[in-house]
């Protein structure tokens, strides 16, 4: 059986993640790992992501929150990982770019890179504040808007009136962060990437992804042919926070005082994060090579990534063109098999946005309701295809129906009516008539197509045919009526809630990539096993007569009117 390595996105550092960006990649990606695990072996599956912690917005954050940026990043990561574990995100490793072992591979791939003969030293012009003595990256340099006079005009654009800028624009330019106007402009030399050297191999191995969706391609065929993507690429910046530039383990003359750009480092995290798994239990470098290096056992991996569809540019060209350029000789690093990318998710009328604060962010979701109904939410209303919207109405909506309404409900009413009149334990005797054989037949059909949908990636229709059948349990129970059977055939009416038991746990198996802790929570009250069911027949005898259970209380609440009303207008403003 072939492995399957899942990378997310891995996101920045600089704060808390809203429910956009947790739907944009991370949580997509855990929704396939679980899957892939329940279907292919935990010991198939390895599922990657870390936090982006390099660049000027890791050093501007920890600057306002008044911390040396090595310590920001490190609360901050911990932050994240209590979350992403909040949301029960099963990461098989959640690394960090700053890592030595991406210090290691970033300078690595680098000298490779070099020694292919796909690096040029570039000299450009660059400002410099002799206050803060360091060159200063465009968004350190603030002044006067040329167009509309607003003071903190920044040297990339002005936020007020929008306009792009160049640091040379502004009036009045100082250094964002001294204050400083003894700026002066220097010549300053940086690495390049020669990507336009690849761009055949690239546009030959993107015409080979025909599986790929419309949404990954036409951005990585866009950026080839009519973009300014294939341009070669500085790979260096003028920071003090980040990977130091070294040719492989030599230092790289001329670039002492230089950072590898954040985006050149990120991707290769993916591959020191597997190092920081397999170092981190202990293993040696084969464990993680043989998830990367098709020549040590690769070649069998398929290679999943998520992400959101600002990020595809760098994962079908960028990091292609490290690892391909790299390839060159004896490496063989295994590029990427299927790319998932994602639209926007929007917030009730406006945007979920980090700078601006508006939306829920992932603390503020954990605080008022648990990760399942919220997982529920977000993955059956994926911007899978466009771009969608989280309401608050809807979110009740789909919560109180779905959740409480049709699974919820039908849990209860099995368990309760099972055990008013058989107890607490799977009833014995009976048989099931041509009816029930019926709807286990319907059933089947619907678990065969949900399954299709999953291993397809198609989030949407795997949630909608999730949805279906649970509702086809419910539409059971309603037309076998085991109440009014039990009066009748009180045999015929076990059988219906013997089938009805096990469906319970057929349901918590097939629901647990979409709701782990409901799931768990089924399990557990019905003193079950996992499996996924190859075989129906199976599935549906799990439990058999005089096996006990616990009828489980409370599985989803309801969400009131008024909780919504008063959440829509908590989170109706910035944050802070
Ligand atoms: N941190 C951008 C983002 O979070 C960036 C992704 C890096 S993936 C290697 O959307
Ligand atoms: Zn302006």
């Amino acid at each position: 059986m072939a492995r399957i390595l899942i990378t997310s996105a891995i996101p920045y550092i600089n704060g808390i993640k809203h429910l956009g960006n947790l739907i944009g990649s991370q949580l997509p990606a855990d929704l396939y790992a679980r899957f892939m695990r329940a279907r292919i072996g935990e010991e198939n599956v390895l599922f990657i992501c870390a936090t982006d912690e390099h660049g000027t917005p890791a050093e501007l954050a920890a600057a306002k929150a008044g911390k040396p940026v090595a310590d920001y990043c490190a609360e901050m990561w911990q932050v994240q990982k209590d979350l992403s574990d909040g949301f029960r995100l099963s990461f098989d490793k959640f690394g960090r770019s700053s890592s030595p072992q991406n210090h290691k591979l970033t300078q690595y791939f680098a000298g490779k890179l070099a020694e292919n003969d796909l690096i040029e030293e570039q000299s450009e012009k660059q400002v410099y504040s002799n206050a803060d003595d360091r060159f200063l990256p465009d968004r350190y340099i603030e002044g006067i808007c040329p167009n509309c006079g607003y003071d903190r005009a920044r040297g990339d654009q002005c936020e007020n009136c929008t306009k792009p800028l160049d640091p040379t624009d502004l009036i009045e330019p100082r250094s964002a962060i001294s204050g400083s106007t003894d700026l002066e402009v220097r010549e300053t030399k940086h690495l390049y990437l020669r990507q336009s050297q690849m761009r055949d191999k690239l546009d030959a191995w993107i015409d080979g992804k025909k599986d790929w969706p419309i949404l990954t391609t036409s951005i990585a065929k866009k950026w080839l042919h009519d973009g300014d993507g294939l341009q070669d690429r500085g790979i260096t910046r003028d920071l003090d926070w980040g990977v130091p530039v070294k040719n492989g383990e030599e230092p790289w003359p001329g670039m002492e005082s230089k950072v590898f750009y954040v985006w050149f480092d990120a991707p290769i995290e993916y591959i020191a994060a597997t190092k920081e798994w397999s170092d981190g239990k202990g293993l040696d470098d084969s464990a993680w090579r043989r998830w990367w290096r098709n020549d040590e056992g690769a070649q069998d991996v398929r290679y999943v990534q998520f992400m959101g569809k600002d990020n595809v540019p760098f994962h079908t060209l960028s990091f292609p063109a490290t690892l391909i350029g790299a390839n060159n000789g004896e490496d063989k690093w295994h590029l990427v098999d299927y790319i998932k990318s994602f639209n926007y998710l929007n917030y009730d009328g406006g945007q979920f946005s980090t700078s601006q604060g508006g939306g829920v962010f992932m603390d503020q979701a954990l605080s008022i309701l648990p990760s399942d109904y919220w997982r529920w939410w977000l993955l059956s209303h994926v911007p899978e295809n466009s771009d969608s919207e989280f309401t608050w109405e809807n979110f009740q909506a789909s919560v109180n129906k779905d959740l409480a309404d049709v699974l919820g409900n039908f849990v209860s009413r099995v368990t309760k009516f099972c055990r008013s009149k058989f107890g607490e334990v799977v009833p014995k005797g009976g048989e099931l008539n041509e009816q029930d054989k019926q709807f286990t037949t319907t059933l089947s059909a619907s678990v065969d197509l949900y399954i299709g949908y999953m291993e397809n990636i198609e989030i949407r229709k795997a949630a909608s045919t999730l949805r279906y059948i649970w509702a086809l349990g419910n539409e059971y129970l309603q037309s076998a009526a085991p109440w009014a059977e039990y009066k009748e055939d009180p045999a015929h009416a076990a059988a219906i809630i013997r089938l009805s038991l096990n469906l319970i746990r057929l349901y918590a198996v097939l629901s647990e990539p979409f709701i782990p802790d409901a799931s768990a929570a089924l399990m557990n009250a019905m003193k079950a096993e996992g499996g996924w069911p190859n075989d129906m027949g199976a599935a549906l005898t799990a439990l058999p007569g005089g096996h006990a259970f616990d009828v489980p209380e409370n599985l989803f609440r309801k969400i009131t009117d008024d909780e919504r009303e008063e959440w829509q207008a908590r989170f109706a403003g910035k944050r802070d």
